[in-house]
């Protein structure tokens, strides 16, 4: 009698684990559902990369625009704001400057010479690259591939907060590009040195 009760309770097991595998296992037809579901998320994964490729694109001139902004403008707060030309401080005991600066460059100065380069923030006032040739080296070379970016500077004195207008400047710089692209960048400039 027991011995038939534990046969029966095994045969209980057995057929309860047998349920339990079935439970475990996957269909085809699941199977079949996963790829699909599977297929669609891939697919609007690979759609939404490919939207953002095309936008990325669409700004790129921007963004180039914004580069050569920035790169002439970094040039530009590299050269100190004195009240003389470089070439021509005051002798010592005296105010008066050998070479008075003022805007646009001074004799001779060019952004693309060694011997006498830009040297002072005004030397830019007025300076241009217009496209093409477009955006140029400091050695005068082209930029390859950035033929249809032309760039312009304004310099002009400011008066800043406190600061008179001839001891204040404002510096912009403007790239037109393709498609209609045009970046402006403005900066101040305060006058640290005699
Ligand atoms: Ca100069």
């Amino acid at each position: 009698m027991r011995r038939d009760q534990r046969r029966r309770q095994g045969q209980r097991r057995g057929q309860g684990r047998g349920q339990r595998q079935r439970q475990r296992g996957v269909t085809l037809l699941e199977t079949v559902m996963a790829i699909v579901i599977g297929g669609i998320v891939l697919a609007s994964i690979a759609g939404a990369i490919a939207w953002a490729a095309s936008r990325s694109g669409d700004t790129w001139p921007q963004k180039q625009a914004l580069a050569l902004a920035e790169s002439l403008m970094s040039e530009i707060a590299l050269k100190p704001y004195t009240r003389c030309d470089a070439d021509g401080p005051p002798p010592e005991g005296s105010t008066t400057c050998v070479i008075a600066d003022g805007p646009g460059p001074e004799s001779g100065e060019s952004r693309f010479s060694y011997a006498t380069p830009f040297d002072h923030p005004n030397d830019y006032a007025g300076f241009a690259m217009p496209a093409p040739p477009g955006f140029r080296k400091l050695d005068g070379t082209v930029l390859a591939g950035l033929e249809d970016y032309s760039t312009a500077v304004l310099v002009q004195a400011q008066a800043l907060d406190g600061i008179a207008a001839g001891e204040g400047l404002l510096v912009e710089v403007t790239v037109a590009g393709p498609a209609g692209t045009s970046i402006r960048l403005q900066s101040f400039r305060a006058r640290y040195a005699p």
